[in-house]
């Protein structure tokens, strides 16, 4: 086999070596550059040209927050066929947590809370702006990252406001960011096909776009390792890409793997291998998005931490207890503490630095 030595790279895949020169020279990469990478083999020259990205952002750091998520419902008008979490009236996994039990998981020494739920039947708007305000009354330390572009749509259709009123109310009950959930797969083809009765690409752009206009910082995700194509999660990153281009405010962007569950989408969870390059996809392709979230509840904590060598920055945070990933059975752990997470960034040879929701540094760990 013949092999390139480009700077300390060595290529086995002639395709890499082209992309690595526009890489180096700081030339903007395209869609079949894109192409390329979800389809290499040469899995080690392209963890080393992720990398080489990722460290001129963030030099040897990898960051981690110590948060908790909150799903406070899984009660849910929709019928995504990706999703086991959510939940009809009446089902016996249903349920609804109270301002005591969502007000019991939080503590002092959080810097972030993560809450995202289900499109509730009955609730109104007040009922999730109320856990917000309550949350930050009684926290006021802990920054508030919440609802996803599709339930911001939901409130704005049952409270009938715009979506700058929703947002505006609650700035004021205390919300600092929006998390990037809902974002699947921009494409109609796999929306018509697994989350049809939800907004679409457009509406989801829409909203992110008025919340930076607002100066709220918000993320965006993916969602992989079903029927997308990669021609469908290249045009995905492109199309964030110009969006973060045109009004920034993104501040990562999190690649998450579908959990296969009993969704009866596909069989089996995409292979490390496939997490990896689309991990290293996203860094190479997302030149002004600071970070790349390896987010171990859906990689699995040995993934995520091999992730960190290609292209990823941030490990996500000690989360407490997670059910979207749970219920479609992720094997990961429920919460990971402290400890754990800086042994996961030592081990891959980086620095770990605690950081709080908007990417301050709290501590780095030398
Ligand atoms: O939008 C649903 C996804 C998302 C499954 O912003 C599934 O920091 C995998 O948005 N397997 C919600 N994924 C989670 C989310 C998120 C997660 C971590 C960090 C951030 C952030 C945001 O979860 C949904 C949907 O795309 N999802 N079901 C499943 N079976």
């Amino acid at each position: 086999m013949s092999t390139t030595t480009l700077e300390d790279i060595t290529f086995q895949d002639p395709v890499l070596v082209p992309i690595w020169e526009k890489v180096r020279s700081g030339v903007r990469l395209g869609r079949e550059d894109g192409l390329s990478v979800l389809n290499t083999w040469d899995i080690t020259a392209l963890g080393k040209m992720a990398d080489y990205v990722k460290r001129a952002k963030t030099a040897d750091i990898v960051y981690f927050v110590m948060n908790r998520q909150i799903n406070p419902t899984n009660l849910c008008v929709l019928d995504c066929t990706f999703c086991d979490f959510a939940a009809k009236p009446g089902d016996d996994h249903a349920y609804e947590l109270s301002m005591d039990e969502i007000l019991d998981k939080l503590s002092n020494e959080l810097s972030e809370v993560h809450i995202v739920g289900g499109l509730h039947p009955k609730w109104k708007f007040e009922d999730y702006l109320n856990i917000v305000a309550r949350i930050h009354q009684a926290f006021p330390s802990i920054q508030i990252k919440a609802w996803t572009a599709v339930e911001i749509d939901w409130f704005a259709r049952i409270g009938r406001m715009s979506v700058r009123e929703v947002l505006e109310k609650l700035r004021e009950a205390g919300l600092q960011s929006l998390p990037g959930g809902g974002a699947e797969v921009f494409s109609e083809r796999v929306q018509e096909a697994t989350f049809k009765h939800k907004m679409g690409a457009d509406r989801w752009f829409e909203i992110h776009r008025i919340a930076h206009e607002m100066g709220f910082p918000s993320n965006a995700t993916l969602l992989y390792g079903h029927i997308e194509t990669y021609e469908e999660r290249v045009a995905h990153m492109l199309r964030l890409r110009e969006a973060q281009d045109e009004t920034p405010g993104f501040l990562s962007f999190i690649p998450l793997a579908l959990q296969p569950g009993n969704t009866g989408l596909v069989e089996r969870q995409a292979s490390s291998i496939e997490d990896l390059r689309t991990v290293a996809c996203a860094r190479l392709l997302l030149d002004n998005f600071d970070h790349i979230k390896s987010y171990w509840v859906m990689l699995g904590e040995e993934t995520a931490s091999i992730a960190l060598n290609f292209g990823a920055s941030d490990l996500d945070g000690t989360i407490g207890e997670e059910r979207i990933a749970h219920y479609a059975q992720a094997q990961s752990a429920v919460g990971l503490a402290r400890d754990k997470l800086i042994d996961m960034i030592r081990e891959s040879g980086k620095v770990p630095a605690e950081r709080d929701a908007l990417y301050n540094v709290v501590r780095v760990y030398n």
